[in-house]
């Protein structure tokens, strides 16, 4: 019989500071981070085993990183899709979704790029995606607009890779890679313990190209480093913002170290917001910067956010 999921023990005197705080409140904000879905099976980005651990963010979430090497950086997103595919939204996505659709001036910010909001029904309208997702693709063609939402997994026959649950961007995962690529097209696998193999890379020609002007890349539909956040969604968060006093925003499972994302956890403070900070650790940063009056639940956002939005 699994063990039931160990409950939050969640100091009853906050807990009812919170609620009765959140029943009087009319506009409220949530701010996700990757810390939402790590229950989910998805690794976060600086934990133990982050992505960001595990590879160079800047080498595979940049313009550059996907100019220098499209192969390597459609593997790491294949992967990724494949991982969020493979995962569940859990309870936390469901309360988040319900608190949605029952309260009118309510507005998730999520920087959550796996789709499991989505998936938990959470109210289309209601739901910036601050990053981007990884189920959108677009063409670089500069001459191109074409976008679409793409599901399949992979998204094209060369990205059927030995998915390295771990780290798709080792060594060892690319030459198996290349080596069942090399396999694929000359029907012999390659003896990759021998250095001096010379490993095809992924080749361009292998890789998603855009169904509408038949010549351009599709890259994922994500933001990355040094690029701006969709101008769309910058107005509506903009708008929510400036619409009035803000009473509540809860940051949820996010070290709040990317912006703009996470500057608007002080515009919300500055629209008289309180602040409820969801988070496994202590020390990550918007739980620093709390004040009297504001909230700190400590542990896992799946089984927390539930049990402090009933
Ligand atoms: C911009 C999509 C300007 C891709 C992501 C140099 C050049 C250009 C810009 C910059 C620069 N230097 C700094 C910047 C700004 C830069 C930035 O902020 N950099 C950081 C690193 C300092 N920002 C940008 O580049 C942004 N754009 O500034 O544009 C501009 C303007 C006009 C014109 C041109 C340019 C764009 C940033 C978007 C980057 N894309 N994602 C992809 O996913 O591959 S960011 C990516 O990382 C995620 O989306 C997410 O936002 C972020 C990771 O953060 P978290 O979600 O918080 O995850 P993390 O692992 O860090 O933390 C998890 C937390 O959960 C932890 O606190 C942990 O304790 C907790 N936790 C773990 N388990 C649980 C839990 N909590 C609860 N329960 C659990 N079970």
């Amino acid at each position: 019989m699994a063990a039931a999921a160990k409950q939050p023990t969640i100091p009853q005197a906050d807990l009812e500071s919170f609620t009765k705080h959140l029943q009087s409140s009319k506009r409220v904000l949530a701010l996700l981070g990757a810390g939402l879905s790590a229950s989910s099976g998805l690794p976060t980005f600086r934990g133990a085993g982050g992505l960001w651990r595990t590879h160079d963010a800047i080498s595979l979430a940049t313009p550059e990183a996907f100019n220098d090497n499209p192969g390597l950086v459609w593997q790491f997103y294949s992967y990724r899709r494949h991982m969020a595919l493979k995962a569940q939204p859990n309870r936390a996505h469901y309360a988040l979704a319900e608190l949605a659709r029952k309260m009118r001036g309510f507005m998730t910010l999520s920087q959550n790029v796996d789709g499991l909001s989505q998936r938990a029904k959470h109210p289309r309208d209601k739901l910036q995606l601050l990053h981007g997702s990884l189920f959108d693709v677009k063409c670089t063609n500069f001459y191109c607009n074409y976008q679409a939402e793409d599901f399949t997994d992979p998204i094209v026959p060369a990205l059927d890779l030995p998915v390295d649950e771990t780290d798709p961007t080792s060594k060892e995962a690319r030459h198996a890679v290349s080596n069942s690529l090399h396999a694929k097209r000359t029907g012999q696998e390659l003896d990759i313990s021998d250095a001096s193999v010379d490993l095809p890379e992924l080749m361009e020609k292998d890789l998603p190209h855009c169904p509408k002007c038949k010549k351009g890349l599709l890259r994922p539909g994500v933001v990355w480093f040094g690029e701006s956040l969709p101008r769309s969604v910058l107005s509506t968060v903009d708008e929510f913002i400036a619409g009035g006093k803000i009473d509540l925003i809860m940051v949820i499972g996010t070290s709040a170290k990317v912006y703009p994302a996470a500057g608007y956890v002080d515009e919300a403070k500055k629209k008289g917001a309180r602040v409820a900070v969801i988070n496994m650790e202590e020390g990550d940063a918007p739980a620093s910067g709390l004040r009297k009056g504001d909230w700190f639940f400590k542990g896992d956002a799946a089984q927390v956010v539930p049990e402090i939005l009933k």
